[in-house]
């Protein structure tokens, strides 16, 4: 085992009794969502994995630790300090690591973590992807190339349409990532079912998502899987009304000059904040729908 690893007793016993174990991150908790809604999300998800009948393991680094499985005092720190928690994406853990600072985890390092204890599915909200205009700033999440080269199944309500749908589907058609609908041949878009893009293949079951992953495994393949599972219709939102939001808030973040890692959590919060909080609640119950799905598909995976 990787020496800065740190398996909770829990997660643990799972694994080792091959028991299905899901992996979470935490930037969605510090930098996805405000506080108190991000804890009282994160320890909802921990419940609706445990009761699909798999074990939670969220994933962040504290004090230096590459942690799977965090105590509920540790979600609630990472919770209340917020954007104060570094953002951790593949390029930070060296320097976390070496300096013992914490970090919120994104889907990238997430996924890295995961791999790291054995866990092979992880369910998030949304990933990121290729911004719009990232022919000019070449803004392309590392969460792109984390799905290229880390095997875990990442499940997620598609992406936000903060960024260009169709580049993010080019990228990962580049970097040889089988997109999944669940249910859908429309990549779905995060607050809303639709796009106007397809999946690669469309899946309507745990099993047969667990078996398209087997068969990626025994390919000998070393990347990911992408599985999109759309927000239940009735908690979707408005096209307009969230594609409005969204135009805003990019506006706004051309206007602050904001970039780099800040770009994605600015949008984020500015469009909760446009949208008077009802983007939250669809983002609360679209994670919880994820972790259902990926639960369920830990066990098809496993038994
Ligand atoms: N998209 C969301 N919610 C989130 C994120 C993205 O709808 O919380 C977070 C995830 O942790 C994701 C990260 O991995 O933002 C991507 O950041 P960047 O674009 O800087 O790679
Ligand atoms: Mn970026």
């Amino acid at each position: 085992m990787n020496a800065y690893l740190d398996i909770s007793p829990e997660v643990k016993a799972a694994l080792e009794a091959g028991k299905p174990v899901v992996a979470l991150e935490s930037t969605i908790i510090s930098h996805g969502m405000p506080y108190p809604k991000n804890v009282e999300t994160a320890l909802l998800v921990e419940q609706t994995i445990r009761d699909n009948g798999a074990t939670p393991a969220t994933i962040a680094v504290i004090g230096g630790r590459l942690k799977a499985g965090l105590s509920r005092e540790e979600i609630e720190y990472l919770g209340k300090t917020g954007r104060g928690v570094a953002k951790a994406s593949r390029r930070d853990l060296p320097a976390l690591v070496a300096r013992g600072a914490d970090g919120a985890t994104t889907v990238a390092t997430t996924m890295i973590i995961a791999h790291m204890a054995g866990i092979n599915i992880f369910a998030t909200g949304g990933i990121g992807g290729v911004h719009r205009g990232a022919e000019v700033t070449m803004d392309i999440s590392a969460d792109l190339e984390e799905l290229a080269q880390t095997p875990v199944m990442v499940v997620c309500a598609g992406a936000k349409s903060i960024l260009d749908l169709g580049l993010t589907l080019e990228y990962l058609e580049t970097k040889g990532v089988p997109v999944i609908g669940y249910g859908t041949e429309e990549l779905p878009a995060f607050y809303t079912r639709e796009s106007g893009f397809g999946v690669d293949y469309r899946v309507d079951s745990p099993e047969e998502l667990a078996s398209m992953f087997r068969a990626q495994r025994d390919l000998g393949y070393r990347g990911g899987m992408l599985v999109t599972n759309p927000i239940p219709a009735e908690y979707a939102m408005d096209k307009k009304i969230i594609d409005a939001a969204i135009e805003k808030a990019l506006d706004e973040a051309k206007a602050q000059g904001i970039h780099g890692k800040e770009t994605t959590p600015f949008l984020l919060a500015k469009v909760v904040e446009l949208t008077g909080g009802d983007s939250l609640e669809s983002n609360i119950k679209l994670v919880l729908n994820n972790a259902k799905v990926a639960a369920r598909t830990a066990n098809a995976l496993c038994c």
